[in-house]
């Protein structure tokens, strides 16, 4: 056989184009595409289905380690099985750096864990500790492995950098050649409302949304572009929520910066409304930035079609519903301590903060988008892997039909309808705040470089089978060659 499997007879579409072709597949890569390809080793039928590449989920967190010697619930087994499960072949969760420590120090056997992984997987390394040592040692060194992007957080007091640190942050990353992404919310705006609501009496988790409104979002995003330019280092402006942010984005583009931007399926679907509900319900939809009020959505969506945010990734951040009841307190990803209100629940501030999602993002955004005609299927493809390829690194690998690229395929059924129920999916978060949402639109088969990784349902790929994704320089991260002045500072 020239082949070792031929996905036959599918609608295939790209990030470019739809067109009808079988795919022939050899050791893992898509060899050839065309019309009555030869027979394969093996054959799968695609009648009546669309088959797009593999989801790349380039923002999620997967069994992170606190410094306190916690695990996020989610395991490298668990989060894999579910992102397969939900058409995602390859993700991109984080290396932390823990305050006070050096990266080779923090989470230690992290990487180790990784391996455990059904899905492929790279990381972005997490800088809340930009010292000499770290910038000039260890970023060149992890480069050098093949993990090209950085992460840094304007908030969350265990994590983020003040302007001057963000700063070192982007010229070292601008001289050795890696990616930026840039979680944007003002710290001290939050901080000062946290007070004020507590003050006032107001802990609900609605109030984790009134903590830190839009304005908070737009001026971080306003702030972290502007830095971006003045050192000329490309940057992803992670999770846009809101119309204010993505008009940000939008006139950085305009202006030729090298600026991108993401947004989730949470900001596309939810909202404040979510955020309230009987026995504390409202807690399953914490997540920064917040859920905004009922019709931003739509401006979300709009800024999909415009071409201003790029990637929607499903920042999958799990706190199970028994946890954050319970007063946790502990999680980097929240504000507060462990104070109990009277029925035992935490205040707004000290739930952690995160949404599950890494097995419904691709249903949901090919249901609300594709099925429901607010972006066409190459749109879908560019915002479910091909852009997140492009952005970091994995240009050519993931994210394509193209000949060479890996054989990672998703076989959808474009007109199953289910119901979504925490009852059926793979994660190990005891919710998904999509509970009984109704999706058009459903990945059948999920093939991981040229394997069936998932067939209705069922999970085949087992741990371990994913691979560490490393990373080669590449032209997108690398700056326009425009500074103030024509004076480099980041090269001085
Ligand atoms: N936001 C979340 O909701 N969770 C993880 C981190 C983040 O920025
Ligand atoms: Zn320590
Ligand atoms: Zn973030
Ligand atoms: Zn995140």
């Amino acid at each position: 056989h020239d082949y070792d499997l031929v996905v036959r007879g599918g609608t295939l579409a790209s990030a470019a184009e739809v067109f009808e072709a079988d795919i022939g597949i050899k050791d893992g890569v898509i060899a050839a595409l065309g019309r009555n390809l030869p027979r394969g080793a093996e054959e799968i039928s695609a009648k009546g289905m669309i088959v797009t590449p593999g989801g790349l989920d380039s923002h999620c967190h997967v069994e992170e380690l606190g410094q306190d010697g916690t695990a996020q619930e989610e395991s490298f087994a668990s989060g894999s099985a579910a992102a397969l499960a939900g058409g995602t072949t390859s993700f991109i969760c984080f290396l932390p750096q823990w305050k006070g420590h050096s990266l080779a120090a923090s989470a230690p056997g992290y990487e180790a864990r990784a391996a455990a992984s059904r899905a492929d997987f790279s990381f972005h390394q997490i800088i809340t500790d930009p010292t000499p040592e770290v910038l000039e040692k260890e970023v060149p060194a992890l480069i050098a492995r093949g993990i090209r992007s950085l992460k840094v957080f304007l908030t969350y007091d265990p994590l983020r950098l003040d302007d001057r640190q963000f700063i070192e942050v982007l010229a070292t990353a601008r001289k050795h050649g890696a990616f930026v992404t840039v979680h944007c919310e003002n710290f001290d705006a939050i901080g000062w409302r946290i007070e004020a609501l507590l003050k006032a009496g107001l802990t609900d988790p609605l109030q984790h949304a009134w903590s830190r409104p839009p304005v908070v979002e737009r001026e971080a995003t306003h702030r972290a572009i502007a830095l971006a330019e003045l050192v000329d280092q490309p940057i992803q402006v992670f999770h846009v929520s809101c119309e204010e942010a993505a008009g940000e984005i939008a006139a950085a583009k305009a202006r030729g910066l090298k600026v991108w931007g993401e947004t989730c399926p949470q900001y596309l679907t939810l909202s404040h409304d979510d955020l309230v509900g009987p026995d504390f319900a409202g807690s399953k939809a914490v997540c920064s930035p917040a859920l905004r009020a009922k019709g931003e959505e739509e401006r979300i969506w709009k800024r999909i079609q415009d071409g201003t945010l790029d990637v929607v990734t499903s920042d999958h951040c799990g706190f199970s519903f028994a946890t954050q009841k319970r007063v946790a307190g502990s999680s980097a990803y929240g504000t507060g301590t462990a104070a109990a209100r009277p029925d035992g629940t935490p205040m707004f501030n000290a739930i952690p903060n995160g949404v599950p999602g890494i097995e419904t993002r691709l249903p949901v955004l090919f249901s609300e988008g594709v099925s429901k005609g607010r972006i066409d299927l190459p749109t879908f493809v560019r915002l479910s892997s091909a852009n997140a390829a492009k952005l970091f690194g994995l240009e050519g690998r993931k994210g394509s039909l193209a000949p060479g690229a890996d054989a990672d395929l998703v076989l959808w059924n474009p007109d199953a309808e289910r119901t979504i129920r925490q009852a059926d999916l793979h994660h190990a978060i005891d919710y998904t705040p999509w509970e009984g949402f109704s999706a058009k639109g459903w990945p059948q088969v999920t093939i991981r470089r040229g394997e069936v990784a998932v067939r209705d349902g069922e999970v085949l790929a087992q741990p371990g089978s994913g691979r560490f994704l490393a990373r080669g320089p590449y032209a997108l991260a690398r700056p326009r060659g425009v500074v103030p002045d024509g004076f480099d500072a980041a090269s001085a």
